[in-house]
């Protein structure tokens, strides 16, 4: 959990899809030091520019296994948490939500995923935490941990859903070449 200064926070270029950065497996983090930290701290800054509820640091071009979230991601007061090597150790239940995701431009959709999980992971001394969480932040953690494993959440979708955005994004980068 973090609670420090994000004063000296640079902000980071987010990397959207098909980027190939956001396929490829995060490897795990073997020493919490400073550049870590540093890389925490610039992603927390990162998601609230942005904005979003969470970021995991392939979205930043970084292959690490880190994620970062807002505790609260319904309410206004911030709570920034960095989770490292994280790992869903138990999960429940099924909800259905609607899913954006700052690397997949101009798309939402409903995906289903577990209702409540229990995650575990090292905090920004190093230390091992656990962390049950429900509604959305659940959804948040789950949509993270699958960015370090290279999936996005338009691969939880019908193989037509997701052609669908292909074609919209295909259009819309045709544009973007011609303008
Ligand atoms: O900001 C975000 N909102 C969101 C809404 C519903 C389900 C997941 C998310 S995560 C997303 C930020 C992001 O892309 N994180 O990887
Ligand atoms: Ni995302």
């Amino acid at each position: 959990m973090l609670r420090s200064d994000l004063k000296k926070a640079n902000k980071l270029k987010i990397y959207t899809y098909p980027d190939p950065v956001l396929r490829q497996k995060a490897r795990p983090v073997e020493e919490v030091d400073d550049e870590i930290r540093q890389l925490a701290r610039d992603m927390l800054y990162t998601m609230y520019e942005a904005p979003g509820i969470g970021l995991a640091a392939n979205q930043v071009g970084e292959l690490r296994r880190i994620i970062v979230f807002d505790r609260n991601p319904r309410e206004n007061g911030k709570a920034p948490c960095v989770l490292i090597n994280p790992e869903i150790i138990e999960a429940e239940g099924q909800v259905t939500t609607e899913e954006a995701c700052l690397s997949v431009v101009d798309f939402c959709a409903d995906v289903k995923r577990k209702a409540r999980v229990r995650v575990k992971g090292l905090d920004l001394d190093g230390n091992e935490i656990h962390l049950d969480a429900e509604g959305l932040l659940a959804v948040c953690l789950q949509h993270e941990i699958d960015h370090l494993d290279g999936i996005l959440f338009i691969d939880h979708l019908s193989a037509l859903k997701r052609a669908l955005y292909k074609k919209k994004l295909k259009k819309k980068l045709k544009k973007s070449s011609l303008d």
